[in-house]
């Protein structure tokens, strides 16, 4: 029994296919655990459960029996995005009237941003809702003395996280990005610099489990990882010393690393690169705001993700297909890729998406439609737009081609390799895996 139960709610409507092998995704919710630390730090002994892809009445069963009904203190629960509003509407309500919980809070800045009272509508049984970033707020919400603001980024207590051998962890190293997309809440949050490499180290320490399950590789999470020479030499120096040889991943944009920096990132332990290339199309490119020199943000994607191959890193490439999108313009991005497919391990393709309340996202939704992009009829879930790319290429013609694509550049290998490294539980084997994709025949994004 514990004290406090912070929940990072499931999710019952889904991003893509709900088929077995997406459910698999163990999508740690870093945020909140963040918050769940600093909690337990209290000397309240918390628990972190997490609802992933299973259904809300099955889960409540679940913490029900990890005896949430006991505790005299609030239910912490964080939303990750507007997937899990159904899933909560259903969760909250057992909260509140078979668990007899007394005050439900609520966090989640992606999905609440600046409307409250329209989640408070939405969602009846949640008591309070809490916008923003949390860490400055959680303890206050249990009568203690809150931390002082701090932008710097918390560190993560794996002990509290239930099942936590199974979780490819997560550590965060900076937050913020400042490059001011006009859809994202991050554009105008300066970015801040990296951990430093002590601190990770340290930190790697208390997270690294040495067991018999896939060995961990840690994310390092950041909305932009922007790293330097010195703060590289400094990570493979602490590494050297405490003898780490972990293996690592994370984002960035193929405009933001240099290629000469490649080798020490090598060294450093990265071994897989997710980058947002979004689109080989001159057009697209400009037109999303991506960049303003095209050919030049491809030269310069193509040098990395050659450099990174060449060091073996291997590279993930998402794309975005956007409103305007036309055969051309994805003939265009489908031939940079095959002329690169060497470099390229995995990708993420999908069509854009426009998430938020309709006042928050007007301005993107205009200019979605400026590009000949029209709003698709036939979606459901509150605060997820689908969007028509142009008259020719309709949401569901964007989704076949999007699953076209990812079939022609991933097959089956690579992507169990993608996936086992950051989201699979550490128990699905590769057997696992090929034994599910056989029995439950879906449109898989690979190609088998
Ligand atoms: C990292 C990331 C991920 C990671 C980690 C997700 C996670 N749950 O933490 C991964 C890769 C797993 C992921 C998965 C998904 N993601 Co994501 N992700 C992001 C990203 C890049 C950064 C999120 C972030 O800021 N983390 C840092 C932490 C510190 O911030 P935070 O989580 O918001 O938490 C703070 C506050 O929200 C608040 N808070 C949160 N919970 C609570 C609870 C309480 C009680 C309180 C008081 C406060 C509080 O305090 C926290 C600490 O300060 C964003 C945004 C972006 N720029 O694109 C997208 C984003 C949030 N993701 C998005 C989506 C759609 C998804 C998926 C549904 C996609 C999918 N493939 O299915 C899944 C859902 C996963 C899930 N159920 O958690 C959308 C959400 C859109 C929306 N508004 O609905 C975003 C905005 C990206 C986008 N535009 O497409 N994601």
């Amino acid at each position: 029994m514990y004290d406090v139960y912070c929940i990072s709610a499931g999710q019952s409507d889904v991003k893509k296919e709900p088929n077995v092998i997406n459910k698999k995704n163990m999508y740690l919710n870093y945020g909140l655990l963040g918050l769940a630390s600093q909690i337990n730090d209290e000397n309240l002994s918390t628990i972190q459960l997490q609802g992933h892809f299973e259904e809300p009445e099955v889960f409540f069963e679940y913490c029900l029996n990890k005896g949430i009904a006991n505790t005299r203190y609030p239910v912490f629960i964080s939303m990750p995005s507007f997937y899990a509003l159904s899933w909560l509407k259903v969760f909250t309500k057992l909260l509140k009237n078979k668990a007899k919980i007394k005050k439900i809070v609520l966090g989640g800045r992606w999905v609440i941003d600046g409307h409250p009272e329209k989640i408070k509508a939405l969602l009846p049984d949640v008591d309070v809702i809490i916008d923003g970033l949390g860490d400055d707020k959680i303890l206050s919400l249990l009568n203690r003395e809150p931390l002082k603001y701090s932008t710097q980024v918390s560190s993560l207590n794996y002990k509290i996280l239930d099942e936590r051998k199974l979780y490819q962890p997560s550590l965060e190293v900076s937050r913020g990005c400042g490059m001011s997309c006009n859809f994202c809440q991050e554009g105008n949050e300066k970015l801040q610099p990296l951990k430093e490499p002590f601190v990770i180290t340290s930190e790697v320490k208390s997270i690294l489990l040495n067991d018999e399950l896939i060995n961990m590789t840690p994310y390092f999470e950041s909305s932009m990882f922007v790293s330097n020479q010195q703060w590289l030499e400094n990570l493979i120096a602490q590494r050297e010393i405490y003898s780490q040889n972990y293996l690592w991943r994370t984002e960035s944009r193929v405009d933001s690393i240099s290629p000469k920096l490649i080798p020490y990132l090598a060294k450093a332990g990265l071994r897989v690169l997710d980058l947002g290339l979004e689109s080989a199309s001159h057009k697209q490119l400009t037109s999303m705001g991506k960049s303003k020199k095209p050919e030049k943000y491809l030269e310069k994607a193509s040098s990395l993700i050659n450099t990174a191959y060449e060091f073996g890193i291997s590279v993930k490439i998402n794309i975005l297909l956007y409103a305007g999108e036309t055969s051309q313009s994805i003939q265009e991005t489908f031939n940079w890729l095959d002329k690169h497919r060497k470099f390229i391990k995995g990708v993420s393709i999908g069509p854009v998406i426009a998430f938020g309340w309709d006042d928050k996202k007007k301005n993107f939704m205009d200019e979605l439609i400026s590009n000949g992009a029209s709003i698709y009829s036939g979606n459901q879930i509150i605060g997820v737009s689908h969007i028509n790319l142009s008259s020719k290429i309709d949401h569901n013609k964007a989704l076949d081609i999007s699953r076209e694509l990812s079939c022609e550049f991933m097959d089956a290998k690579s992507y169990y390799f993608l996936k086992s490294f950051s989201y699979f539980p550490r128990n699905y084997s590769w057997e696992n895996f090929n034994s599910d994709v056989n029995n439950q025949p879906s449109n898989y994004s690979f190609s088998i």
